[in-house]
C-alpha cells in the first residue's frame, strides 16, 4: 500500500506537507510514502520533503483553469498523479491534513474508492452546489450520478485509480466540462465524480474524516482536514515554554514573546 500527497513550492504548502507527512510517519514507514512535487519546484522543497518520504519531481498533466476568480488562471491539485503509482491501494492526503490515527482499518470492506462528500450537509450544499446542475452533468454524459467527492483524503483499492485515469484526465483536460458550483470550480472533483460513476464507493464518516471548515476540528477522528495557521517561530517557542515546568513565569514570557 502506498500512501501519497502532491505538493509543490507555493505558498505555505512544503510547510504543511510537512507538517502532515510528520502525523502520517507515526504510523507508516518513509518507504511507503511518495510525493509528487510539481511546478514550482525548488531544490531546498526537494531536500526538505525528503526527509518523510520519496520526492518524485513530475510536470503538470493538467490544463491551467480558474479554480477561483481571485486566484485567476491556475493549477489546483493536480492529485491525477496518484494514478500512475504500481500499488493495488493508494492512500492520497492533502497537504493541509493531519493524521490523527492508524488509516489501516479504512481499508477494510468490499470497496473500490472511499472518501468523504465534499458536501455532507444538506442545507449548506445548497449554498455552493446547483444540485440539478450537478445530476445533469451526469445525465447528459449518460452516467449513474456520484455526489462530489472531497479530494483530500482518499482511498483507492483494487487498482481502481489505475482504471480511472484515462477518463479522470480526460474530464480534468475537457475545457468543456460544466460546473455546477457557485462559488468555485472545483474540475478536478467534478472530473473525478464522472470517472468513478462504475466503481464500487464507501463514503467516510466525520468520524473518519473531519472538515475544520464545518467546525468539526474536536470530533474524534483518523484524519482532521482544512485550514489551520502554521505558528510563527516566537509562538512556537512561547508554547514550548508554556509546557516547561516553571510555568507561571515562562507563561508571563510567552505571552511577552507572542506580544512582540
Ligand atoms: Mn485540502
Amino acid at each position: 500500500m502506498s500512501y501519497v500527497y502532491t505538493v509543490s513550492d507555493a505558498g505555505l504548502l512544503i510547510p504543511k506537507a510537512i507538517r502532515s507527512l510528520k502525523s502520517l510517519r507515526r504510523y507508516v514507514d518513509k518507504k511507503d510514502i511518495v510525493v509528487f512535487f510539481t511546478p514550482p519546484t525548488s531544490k531546498l522543497g526537494y531536500t526538505k520533503l525528503s526527509r518523510f518520504a520519496t520526492v518524485r519531481e513530475v510536470n503538470n498533466l493538467s490544463k491551467p483553469f480558474v479554480f477561483a476568480r481571485e486566484r485567476g488562471l491556475g493549477r489546483y491539485g493536480e492529485k491525477c498523479h496518484l494514478c500512475d503509482m504500481p500499488a493495488s491501494s493508494v492512500v492520497f492526503l492533502d497537504a493541509d491534513t493531519i493524521v490523527k490515527k492508524d488509516l489501516v482499518p479504512l481499508l477494510e470492506g468490499d470497496f473500490d474508492f472511499s472518501a468523504r462528500k465534499q458536501f455532507p450537509i444538506k442545507e449548506k450544499a445548497a449554498k455552493e452546489i446547483d444540485e440539478k446542475a450537478w445530476l445533469q452533468i451526469f445525465k447528459k454524459l449518460g452516467k449513474k450520478t456520484v455526489p462530489m467527492p472531497n479530494a483530500g483524503f482518499m482511498i483507492f483499492k483494487n487498482f481502481c485509480h489505475r482504471r480511472i485515469k484515462n477518463q479522470w484526465l480526460g474530464y480534468v483536460n475537457d475545457d468543456s466540462l460544466p460546473n455546477a458550483c457557485f462559488r468555485l470550480n472545483p474540475k478536478e472533483q467534478t472530473a473525478l465524480a464522472l470517472a468513478l460513476s462504475e466503481m464500487k464507493i464507501r463514503w467516510l464518516s466525520v468520524r473518519e474524516h473531519a472538515f475544520i471548515w464545518l467546525g468539526e476540528e474536536k470530533v474524534d477522528t483518523y484524519v482532521l482536514h482544512g485550514f489551520s495557521p502554521i505558528p510563527k517561530p516566537f509562538e512556537r517557542l512561547g508554547h514550548v515554554l508554556v509546557k516547561s515546568r516553571a510555568h507561571a513565569f515562562t507563561q508571563r514570557l510567552a505571552n511577552l514573546l507572542v506580544a512582540v
